[in-house]
Formats: C-alpha cells, structure tokens, sequence
C-alpha cells in the first residue's frame, strides 16, 4: 500500500492521529513527522519518524519520495493566538507550509488531507447555525490563512487533480496533548484545572458560544473524509463538522455533576475574546453529514466524564 505522512505529528492532533492510522494501517505505513517539538516515546517507538520543517520544501519532497508516501495528513500549523501575536510567522508556515505540500503532492500524485478550522469565519458570516456556503471575511491572520488554504486545496484539485479533502474543524477537546496556542484551549485547560485545583479563570466571558468537538470524533471525521467515495465529494476541502456548541459555564456545569466542588470564574482576555467573538456560535454541518456520512459519537455529557476519567487516571499515575 502507498505510505501515509503526517506533519504536524506531536501536535494536539497529530500525537493521537498518528498512532490510530498505525493501527488501522500498519506501523510501518504510518511516517510521522515533527519539528522542534518532540513526539511522545509512544509515537517515536511505533513507527517511523522524521523532524522536518515544511516551510522547507525539500525537506518534504524527500520524505515524500523515500517512503513512497501516498496520502499527506498535513497537520503543521500555527493556531489563532499565537498567530495574532505573531502574524508574519504565521503567514510563513500556514501558507508556505501548506503550498509545499501541494505542490510535493501534485509531483509524487498525492493525496491531503488539511484542516481548516470554525476560524476561517468572521463578523459578517452567520454567526447561528453557520451554512456551508456563506461569507468568510475573517478577521484574523489565522483565519485569513485558513480561507486562503481551503481556496488553495479546491484549486489544486480543480487545476492539477490532486485528491485534496478537509474540514473546518472546531475547538477540539483531548486529554493526551495539550492544544498549542488557539483560542479554544480554555475548554481542554478547565478539564485540568477542575481536577487538579477544583476552580478555574476563564479567559473567555460567560456566554461565548463555540462549536467543539471530542478527539475521538475528530480523528474519525478525518479518516471517514479520506476514506469516502471521490463521486460523493461535493464540499472537498472545507466540510463544517461540529459535535457540540457550548459555553464556558456549560463546561462547567457538566464538571460540577461529577466534581461539585468546582468553580469557575473569568479574567476576560481581549485578544483571545475578540477572536472568539469574530467566530460562530454553531455552524451546520450537514453537507458533511450528507456527502459521507459524517455523525459524532460524542456529547458534552460523554466527553466531560471521559476527559475526567482520563486525566484523573494520568494525574495518579504521576503522583504515585
Ligand atoms: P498544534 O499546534 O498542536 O500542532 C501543530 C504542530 O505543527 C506542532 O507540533 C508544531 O511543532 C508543528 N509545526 C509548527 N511549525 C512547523 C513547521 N515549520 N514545520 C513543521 N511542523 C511545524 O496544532 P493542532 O491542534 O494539532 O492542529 C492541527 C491542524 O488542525 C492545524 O491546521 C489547525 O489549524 C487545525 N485545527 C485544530 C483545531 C484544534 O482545536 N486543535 C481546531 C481547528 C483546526
Ligand atoms: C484555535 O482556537 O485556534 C483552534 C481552532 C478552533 O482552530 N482550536
């Protein structure tokens, strides 16, 4: 079978995306690939892995050729906070980081997957039950990078053929790595925060509705997507998907029912509420769901006692 190459490989995706293609694939068929960042032992001994910068060309057009990669899981990226702090960098490696992977994969014939994120929204998009095809005006570098990468993957498609398929993602909530620098982070932080000191400052004020999602879900969302028929494929490069719109004090009130102790209160801070703000409150994700079966599994309700079970059984096991 034709290799698969993940970048972005130690990030909040990446880390667990990996190792699930490892095992629906095989070790061996699974190239992951890092920066300065390094992977956890678990990744680095389950298959192969490089360190690479993919603003270098070069770098991804040998990794490419030598393992005979078939599919690009292109995962390398700056998220919204860290890009609004820094936009140029940002620009450098959302832009040019994706532009060297389509381009090495229109040479070696390719597939990617990219996503793209409830980010490439702004102001003036519905902000309610957001549609598909709507007005995407953002007004931050990382969204205005994600509308340009999903422009870039349906032009690679039309101009070269090159298999491109994605997903605006949501906030995305895990227990295994931390998220590197978005404006969601708040709903994976209160988690720890709940079990380790039983309150938390919130960032975000009260009432600011956003779609999120269970990595389990995500994770699938990415394989079903590159795993559908071609034929069925309308929306290729830029799917809403969505499993939850919730608010800060949501979170917490799920929290509350298995730690009643906890409290939330909020220290607003106005470059992450400004973006949060420029972003929907739900989008529809129903074209998803229609054109390859796309569904979550997970829930608020399911999703809270599930990242509680798991940090809490990581949290004893360092402590023991
Ligand atoms: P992350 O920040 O956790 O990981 C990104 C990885 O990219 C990091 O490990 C970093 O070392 C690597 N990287 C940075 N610069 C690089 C370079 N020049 N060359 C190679 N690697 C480099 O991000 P994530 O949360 O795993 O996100 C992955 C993708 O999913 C991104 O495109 C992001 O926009 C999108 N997304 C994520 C979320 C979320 O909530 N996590 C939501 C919507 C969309
Ligand atoms: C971020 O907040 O930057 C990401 C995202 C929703 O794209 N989590």
């Amino acid at each position: 079978m034709h290799k698969i190459l993940v970048t972005g490989a130690a990030g909040q995706i990446g880390s667990e995306l990996t190792i699930v293609l490892r095992k629906r694939y095989g070790n061996e068929n699974v190239i992951a690939t890092a920066h300065i960042k390094r992977p956890d032992e678990a990744l680095l001994e389950s298959g192969p892995c490089h360190f690479i910068d993919c603003t270098e060309i070069n770098m991804v057009a040998e990794i490419v050729k030598k393992h005979k990669v078939g599919t690009i899981y292109h995962l390398a990226s700056i998220l919204s906070a860290v890009a609004e702090e820094n936009p140029q960098f940002a620009w450098n490696v959302n832009m040019f980081g994706l532009y060297n992977v389509l381009e090495v994969a229109r040479e070696y014939k390719c597939a990617v997957f990219t996503p793209s994120s409830i980010g490439a929204f702004g102001l003036t998009t519905p902000l309610d039950e957001t549609p598909q095809d709507t007005i995407q005006r953002p007004n931050t570098m990382y969204g205005i990078t994600k509308v340009a990468g999903e422009l870039l993957c349906d032009y690679y498609f039309r101009r070269f053929g090159v298999d491109t398929r994605g997903v605006r993602y949501p906030g995305l909530i895990s227990y295994k790595t931390l998220p590197g620098g978005g404006t969601t982070d708040y709903a994976v932080e209160i988690f720890y925060e709940a079990i380790n000191q039983k309150k938390y400052t919130c960032y975000l004020k009260a009432g600011t509705c956003l779609d999120m999602m269970y990595m389990p879900d995500a994770l699938r969302a990415a394989i079903a997507l590159m795993e559908a028929g071609p034929s069925k494929l309308k929306h290729r490069n830029a799917f809403n998907v969505t499993a939850m719109s919730v608010a800060p004090e949501d979170i917490a009130a799920e929290i509350k029912k298995i730690i009643p102790e906890f409290t939330l209160d909020f220290k607003v801070d106005p470059l992450r509420q400004a973006i949060a703000d420029s972003w929907p409150n739900s989008m529809d994700d129903s074209a998803a769901r229609k054109e390859w079966g796309w569904k979550p599994e997970y829930d608020l309700e399911c999703t809270t006692k599930d990242m509680i079970e798991h940090i809490s059984q990581k949290h004893k096991i360092k402590t023991d």
